[in-house]
């Protein structure tokens, strides 16, 4: 698929400098007459957050994207935190920077002994000139969590005749701890706003700039009084929009890629109108707050989506969103997130992050919408039979786009 060979060749890291494919391509565009292109040495000052026993971030891994060419090249920190890209081409360009701090250097840091990891994001830094002094990169972090969201599948997919159907969509939480997660009263939420450019007057949502929580539209809880929803390490959860066979159903699409008639739970929205099925075969997530249509519909531009812990959510805030009359959202303190997925409408869409760079500091992308392709978090290492997924808290490097989902698989649809 164009997508996920277009993502892999995003964020492939390269010895060599970003500029030297670009030089290369003008070259040869220009024949004999190659041009001389200015570029530009780039330093990048990453700094520790401020309450930790110091300020450099050696060691952190620095990427610089180009928007335009959608390559990356990458630089790690010195001994001082500062990162150097010796030749950058001028133009449009995300950087971001992460630094996984296992538990030993974390305490020497911060008096505790938690591995987390810290990240940055600059989504829109345009290079024009020779900048005379580094670019900072202030990190902010995160604990590591035992919970990840494993597989989104929210592009959805088209019928025969080419209509659109969105009810097959599905989110996969999946335990990538060592020991049993009891699931229990585990909330999850979609982020509220746009993912991208949808049309001309669309704009990022004002909210995102509140860095410390994201804002979510609709929330859901997985019922339980504590210890009665086991997860065994390197098993997952399905919880589907509609626990149906979506491919044999009368009520749903016999193009669609999924049978979800075994999901582990199901978003029944119910009201009046008896608008969303009830599934008999699935149990039912409860609803929390519902601030949408007639069932929990991820954007399939690109949604957002949180899993967080509260004992008490009918504590969390409300807050109507600024410039509107009636969209509120609920927020949801960084603090209390276990995990966060960003997918956005392309690769251009980085300003319109919704999720802060805290919890999580990159996004994927689809190749369209309605593709019937997913978001599925990559695989960092096996350890007997369990998959330990990667979790840098960056879903640009956690996540690839494959051509069918795969609930509870990791083959190759
Ligand atoms: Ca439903
Ligand atoms: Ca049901």
């Amino acid at each position: 698929m164009f997508a996920s060979s277009f993502l892999r060749s995003r964020i492939v890291t390269r010895s060599r400098p970003i500029v030297a494919t670009a030089i290369l391509g003008l070259s040869a565009a220009c024949g004999d007459n190659a041009v001389e292109v200015q570029t530009f040495v780039i330093d990048v000052q990453v700094t520790l957050p401020t309450t930790f026993a110091q300020p450099a971030a050696s060691g952190a891994r620095v990427l610089l994207t180009s928007t335009e060419r959608n390559v990356t090249d990458t630089a790690v920190a010195d001994a001082q935190g500062l990162a150097r890209f010796p030749r950058v081409l001028p133009g449009s360009y995300i950087i971001a920077s992460s630094l996984v701090l296992d538990a030993d250097r974390a305490l020497a840091l911060t008096g505790q002994r938690t591995a987390l990891t810290l990240n940055a994001l600059d989504p829109a830094r345009v290079i024009t000139t020779a900048p005379t002094t580094p670019f900072v990169q202030r990190l902010s972090g995160s604990r590591l969590g035992d919970l990840v969201i494993k597989e989104v599948y929210y592009p959805a997919s088209r019928t025969p005749s080419g209509g659109v159907y969105f009810s097959d969509q599905f989110v996969e939480i999946y335990n990538n701890a060592t020991d049993t997660v009891f699931v229990d009263g585990l909330l999850i939420a979609d982020a509220f706003g746009p993912a991208g450019q949808i049309n001309p007057t669309t704009v990022p949502t004002p909210l995102q700039a509140q860095a410390g929580s994201v804002f979510v539209t609709s929330i859901w809880q997985i019922p339980g009084t504590g210890r009665q929803r086991p997860i065994a390490p390197g098993q997952s959860i399905v919880i589907a929009q509609d626990g149906i066979d979506h491919r044999g159903d009368a009520n749903g699409n016999p193009a669609s890629p999924v049978n979800l008639a075994t999901a582990d739970w199901e978003t029944f929205n119910e009201r009046p109108d008896g608008r969303d099925l009830d599934s008999p075969t699935v149990p039912n997530l409860t609803r929390i707050v519902h601030r949408g249509g007639f069932d929990w519909l991820l954007a399939v531009f690109g949604p957002g989506v949180v899993i967080f812990r509260t004992p008490n959510v009918a504590a969390l805030d409300s807050t109507l969103v600024p410039g509107t009359t009636g969209t509120w959202v609920t927020r949801v303190p960084n603090e209390i997130v276990v995990d966060a997925f960003e997918a956005l409408q392309n690769g251009n869409s980085a300003s319109y992050k919704r999720v802060p760079a805290a919890l999580d500091a990159g996004f994927v992308f689809a190749s369209g919408t309605y593709t019937s392709e997913s978001a599925r978090r990559r695989v960092s290492t096996t350890i007997g039979t369990r998959r330990v997924l990667r979790d840098s808290n960056n879903s640009s490097a956690d996540f690839e786009i494959i051509a069918r989902p795969t609930p509870r698989g990791f083959g190759t649809p």
